[in-house]
């Protein structure tokens, strides 16, 4: 069945204005109290007014690191789609598509037809969504390689649509970064041709001047910055070097120690412009967090959550969610591109590895009845460069689990993949709903103030291995909460209830 592209919600509840779409809203809750060891839960109700603004923006996307295995898969599998191309492979022709991308792939359901069948749509069918197609990319990279060049080294995507896209691609250069060798892996100093130079505070300005020149010069809207270059070291947080927004920027003008990605996000965020960490590192440290606070600018992150890690956040919910004692993860894995090398220096695996082992934390808390406090599982985290393999990852996962009766279950694992082809759409999905949720304000009866959401935008935490959330805010990492949390709060914005999967309407006589 062909999914429907466009609908509406008839309710007095919502009204489709010229500008906006203005909806209101019943949110219910619980709220828990103890009393004398006795648990009391108090439903709730708040009622909103959701406003999105429907003015689609034409949105540029700033990629650091864009000349790298993400960066230039990425902005190839727009322009393929764009100019709807297909090419021979060895097992029949391929067309562009966006597989992979929640919101251009996944559907949501709209509720039941006369026939009492679930109608779907596209996710971004929901709200008014900037179409992927139409997106502007440019960005910053260490190495020089124009994007056609880049995705030749890559060597991700068939030659058939290498050789299509290259007059498309060959004019796009990364425009020239900032290189602090001791924040990657050493394997990279070869690639740093195609530098910033100057003080920190020169090269944060140059950074602003870029943001400035790319929004004027491709006419756009907004921009949003993504970081998809190397995984960096981890930063040491320093009170008087990065715990406040005044302290980061008197680091920078003095020349003192910050990272190139956090350099970057203070640029951004003194332009006015999203920015999201796509590695593990602590980019946004305390500092830069209360400079996004301070200037109302959105931040995301960390690290995408691509392939072993987005099964595992499915895997132990389901096991722990089934009321099986989970007590031993290990994962292995080995890849052959850029980011496995650089990822074979141990302080940049340790900020990999920190990421990946994170993951399982609030399924292991939810449940009392199976872990006695602090108890947990042992969790490996391993990954080996394998030059041969390219961007073919490997990754091998045990889980073992406790049964009834003194039961052992053991899983195993085997997911081979091109990752870049995992990470492309997940990041066309973070810029696409980090738009979105700029165009989103909201009001409750209590507060009539217009608001928008957190700085910290934790709504994007499906796309991201380690959640960043507001201070005191729960981390969620398993998979289908994430989901339903993007689902129920753009549901929510047109008047629709929370997706309940109760379908009671079957289950009455
Ligand atoms: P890559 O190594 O192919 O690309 C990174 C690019 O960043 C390179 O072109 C490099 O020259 C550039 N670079 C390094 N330092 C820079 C700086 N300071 N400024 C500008 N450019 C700089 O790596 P890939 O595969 O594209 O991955 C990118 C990042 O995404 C890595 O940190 C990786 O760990 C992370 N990631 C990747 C996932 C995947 O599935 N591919 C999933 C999760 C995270
Ligand atoms: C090896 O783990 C390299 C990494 O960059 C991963 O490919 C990437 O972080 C994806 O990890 P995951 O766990 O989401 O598949």
């Amino acid at each position: 069945m062909e999914a429907a592209a466009q609908f509406f919600v008839e309710s007095p509840d919502v009204v489709y204005g010229p500008e906006a779409i203005e909806a209101q809203y019943e949110y219910r809750t619980t709220r828990v109290s103890r009393e004398g060891g006795v648990l009391k839960v108090h439903p709730m109700s708040t009622r909103f007014t959701f406003r999105t603004a429907r003015q689609v923006p034409r949105l540029g996307v700033m990629l650091v690191g864009w000349g790298g295995n993400n960066g230039s898969t990425l902005t190839a599998a727009v322009l393929a789609n764009r100019l709807r191309l297909s090419w021979p492979t060895r097992s029949g022709r391929k067309e562009a598509n966006y597989y992979g991308s929640l919101t251009q792939a996944g559907t949501v359901s709209l509720g039941l037809d006369a026939e009492g069948q679930e109608v779907f749509v596209p996710f971004s069918a929901l709200l008014p969504m900037v179409a992927p197609n139409d997106l502007v990319f440019d960005g910053w990279d260490i190495s020089s390689l124009n994007l056609a060049e880049a995705m030749r080294r890559a060597k991700v995507l068939d030659w058939g649509l290498q050789e299509q896209l290259w007059p498309h691609m060959e004019a796009l250069r990364p425009r020239p970064s900032v290189y602090i060798p001791e924040f990657i892996a050493a394997n990279q100093s070869a690639r740093a041709d195609n530098l910033i130079p100057g003080s920190r505070a020169q090269q944060l300005e140059q950074i602003r001047r870029d943001i400035r020149d790319f929004r004027s010069s491709a006419g756009l809207d907004k921009i949003i910055v993504l970081w998809t270059a190397n995984t960096e070291r981890f930063c040491e947080v320093i009170p008087g070097l990065n715990d406040t927004a005044e302290n980061l920027l008197r680091t920078i003008e003095l020349g003192l120690e910050v990272s190139p990605s956090t350099l970057f996000a203070v640029a951004s965020i003194l332009e006015g412009c999203a920015f999201l960490n796509g590695s593990p590192q602590n980019t946004l440290v305390p500092g830069a967090l209360e400079l996004a606070w301070q200037r109302r600018v959105f931040v995301g992150g960390d690290d995408f959550k691509s392939g072993q890690t987005k099964v595992k956040s499915v895997l132990v919910d389901f096991l722990i969610g089934s009321g099986l004692k989970t007590m031993s993860i290990v994962s292995y894995n080995h890849l052959g591109n850029n980011d496995g090398e650089n990822l074979s220096a141990p302080l940049q695996f340790r900020s990999k590895e920190v990421s990946k082992s994170n993951v399982v934390d609030d399924m292991v808390q939810s449940n009392p009845v199976l872990y006695a406090p602090g108890e947990e599982p042992d969790h490996c985290v391993v990954i080996k460069y394998v030059p041969y393999v390219g961007d073919s990852k490997r990754a091998l996962d045990e889980y073992t689990s406790e049964l009834m009766l003194g039961g052992t279950n053991t899983l195993v694992l085997h997911n081979t993949c091109e990752d870049s082809l995992l990470a492309a759409p997940i990041m066309l999905d973070l810029a696409l709903l980090t738009e979105l949720c700029q165009r989103v304000s909201f009001c409750t009866d209590a507060d009539p103030e217009p608001q928008t959401f957190h700085p910290v935008l934790s709504l994007l935490s499906f796309l991201f291995k380690a959640p960043l959330v507001p201070p005191g805010s729960p981390v969620v990492n398993a998979l289908f909460r994430q989901r339903s949390c993007i689902e129920n709060i753009l549901r929510a914005c047109v008047g629709l209830p929370p997706q309940n999967h109760m379908l009671l309407e079957h289950k009455m006589e």
